[in-house]
C-alpha cells in the first residue's frame, strides 16, 4: 500500500501533545539521572557528560555485561550500570529525569511507567539544547538528512563560520557542547526517534526534506512517524525559518502548521523560493533572483540537487540571521569541493570494467529507488537485511523494472525470495558470497550496488559496519 493510502490525519496533527508528557526540568539542580540505552554514542556520551558535571548518573541497558564490556570500560567511574531486564521498579530510586537513547522505543514498560509517574523523559537532543551555546540549524526528513547536514556544515565552515555537525549523522550532539560559543552554529541531523522526546527544543532554522515510509516497525502508522518529525518545529515562531520541500505533498501541507517563515524548494514549481529547472538553480534573495549552476557539484543525482537547494536556503537564512550578506560565488565554490559521504552511493572501485558502489545507508525502499535512478539499468543490486515494516512488494517492482539482477542477503531473504519469484535473483549467505555472485553475474560496463533497503542489525552493528564489510569484500576480489 502506498503511504498516501494510509488512513491519514496529517491535516489534524496535535504535534505538541502527540508523544510523551511535558514536565519542566530544573537542569541546574545536579540531580539523579537515569540514562536508558547504553549505545556507544548517545548513552555513553550523555552519561559521561552529566557525571562530569556533577549529576548522579545510572545507566540501564537490556544487553548483558559481556555484550557491553567495551562501552562500560569507557564510562566515567562514578556512573552506576544496571544491565539486563529493564524493569520499571528501578524508578523507585527517585530520578529527577531520564535521558532516552534513540534506539530505545518509548513503548517499553520502563518508559511507560516513567510517563505515568510524570517523570520527565528527554532525548539527548533536548539535553544538548539545554547546554549548547550559539544557534541551531536542524534537519529532518526520511532521505538525504545526512548529506544535507554534512553539506550545510561543510559550506558554513568553508566560508568562515564556526559550525559543527552532529545528531543522527553519528556524532552525539552533547559532545559538541564543550566547543560551542555564542557565535557558533550547530547543524543537527535529527531522526524521528530523537525528536519523539524533545519538548523545549527550538531551532532558529529547520528543514523538512521529504517523507516516505520508514520505521513502520516502531510506529503504528505514517501519521505517528510524521508527528514525531514535526516536533522539530513545534516551538518555532515568526522570526524563525522553516525550509521545506514543496514537491512533497505531505511535507508542504505539514509546513503550513509550523509557525515560522516558510522557504520552499522545488523542481516543479518556478514560484518556489529555490527552483531548479533541470539546468540552473534560481534562488530568491530579497528582491532579486540569483542564478546558480550546480553542474560542478561532486555529489550527483537529482536527489542531491534537492539536498543542495535545502542547504542553500538554510545557509542564506543563517547568514541573514547573523546580519551578514551571502556571497553566492563563495558558497557555490565551497559546495563544489564537497566530496559526499561514505556509504551513500559511494564509489568503491572498478574491477574488470565493473564499478562497485556502496550505498549501505539505503535502509528504505525509497532510498533504493533513488539509487536505481542514479545508477541506471545495467546494475546488479545487493538487497536485504532486517525488515522495517515496509511494503517490500514495491521494492521488488522497482528492481524488476530498474536493474538486471538482484542478490538477496540477510533476514529478509525468505520473504524476498517469494516477492522476487518473477525477477532475476539469487541468494547469498554472507556479504562475501553476495559480492562474488554479483561479480559473476555482472558484465564489463555494469555496476554492482550494495543498496539493501533494510536495516543492518541482523548481520552487523550498524549500516557503517555493513558498508565497510562490502568494501572489504570488493577489495578482496
Ligand atoms: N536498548 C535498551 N532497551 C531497549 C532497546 C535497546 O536498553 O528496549 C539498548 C541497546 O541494547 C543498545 C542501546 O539501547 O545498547 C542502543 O542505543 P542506540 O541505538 O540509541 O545507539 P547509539 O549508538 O547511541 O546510536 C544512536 C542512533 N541509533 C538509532 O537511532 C537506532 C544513531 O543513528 C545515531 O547516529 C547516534 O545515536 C548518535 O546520535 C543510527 C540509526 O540507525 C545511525 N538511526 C536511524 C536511521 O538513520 O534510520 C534512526
Amino acid at each position: 500500500m502506498d503511504y498516501r493510502d494510509y488512513p491519514c490525519a496529517y491535516w489534524d496533527l496535535d504535534i505538541k501533545n502527540s508523544i510523551g508528557i511535558i514536565v519542566k526540568i530544573d537542569i541546574d539542580k545536579k540531580g539523579k539521572v537515569l540514562v536508558v540505552g547504553l549505545g556507544f554514542r548517545t548513552g555513553l556520551t550523555s552519561a559521561n557528560f552529566l557525571s562530569q558535571r556533577g549529576y548522579k548518573v545510572t545507566v540501564s541497558d537490556n544487553k548483558s555485561v559481556a555484550e557491553l564490556t567495551e562501552i562500560i570500560k569507557k564510562l566515567d567511574k562514578n556512573v552506576d550500570v544496571v544491565v539486563g531486564k529493564q524493569s520499571p521498579e528501578i524508578l523507585d530510586e527517585n530520578f529527577d529525569f531520564l535521558v532516552l537513547s534513540p534506539g530505545v522505543p518509548a513503548s517499553i514498560p520502563l518508559i511507560v511507567e516513567a510517563n505515568k509517574r510524570a517523570l520527565p523523559v528527554i532525548s539527548e537532543v533536548e539535553l544538548a539544547y539545554y547546554f549548547m551555546s550559539g544557534k541551531w540549524i536542524a534537519i529532518t526528513g526520511t532521505d538525504g538528512k545526512s548529506t544535507t547536514t554534512s553539506l550545510t556544515n561543510h559550506i558554513l565552515r568553508t566560508i568562515g563560520y564556526d559550525s559543527r555537525e552532529g545528531g543522527n549523522i553519528g556524532v552525539p550532539l552533547i559532545s559538541l557542547v564543550e566547543k560551542s560559543k555564542d557565535d557558533s552554529v550547530t547543524v543537527a541531523e535529527l531522526s524521528s526517534f530523537q525528536l519523539e522526546t524533545v519538548f523545549d527544543f527550538h531551532p532558529g532554522i529547520a528543514t523538512l526534506l521529504n517523507l516516505a515510509p520508514d520505521h513502520l516497525d516502531r510506529y503504528d502508522s505514517m501519521d505517528h512517524y510524521l508527528q514525531a518529525k514535526l516536533r522539530i518545529g513545534m516551538n518555532m515562531g515568526s522570526s524563525d525559518y522553516l525550509v521545506y520541500n514543496l514537491d512533497d505533498e505531505v511535507i508542504a501541507y505539514s509546513a503550513q502548521q509550523i509557525n515560522a517563515k516558510g522557504l520552499s524548494f522545488s523542481i516543479n514549481d518556478c514560484n518556489a523560493d529555490c527552483f531548479y529547472d533541470g539546468q540552473t538553480i534560481f534562488l530568491k534573495d530579497e528582491n532579486s533572483k540569483v542564478k546558480i549552476d550546480p553542474s560542478n557539484l561532486l555529489i550527483r543525482g537529482i536527489h542531491n540537487i534537492k539536498n543542495f537547494m535545502a542547504s542553500l536556503l538554510m545557509i542564506q537564512s543563517y547568514i541573514r540571521l547573523v546580519g551578514d550578506d551571502p556571497d553566492y560565488n563563495t558558497i557555490l565554490k565551497a559546495a563544489c569541493d564537497y566530496p559526499g559521504l561514505e556509504h551513500r552511493l559511494e564509489y568503491v572501485a572498478t574491477i574488470d570494467g565493473v564499478t562497485y558502489i556502496n550505498d549501505s545507508k539505503a535502509t528504505t525502499v525509497n532510498s533504493v529507488k533513488t539509487a536505481i535512478a542514479a545508477c541506471g539499468k545495467d546494475t546488479v543490486f545487493i538487497v536485504g537485511g532486517r525488515a522495517k515494516g515496509e511494503n517490500y512488494g514495491l521494492l521488488a517492482e522497482a528492481l524488476r523494472t530498474g536493474v538486471r539482477h538482484s542478490v538477496l542477503i540477510g533476514e529478509t531473504a525468505d520473504e524476498f525470495e517469494i516477492l522476487f519469484s518473477h525477477i532475476s535473483h539469487e541468494r547469498a549467505a554472507s556479504m562475501e558470497e553476495a559480492v562474488k555472485k554479483a561479480k559473476d553475474f555482472a558484465r564489463s560496463g555494469d555496476s554492482v550496488v550494495l543498496s539493501p533497503g533494510c536495516a543492518s542489525f541482523d548481520m552487523y552493528r550498524d549500516f557503517e559496519e555493513r558498508g565497510r564489510d562490502f568494501k572489504r569484500c570488493v577489495a578482496e576480489l
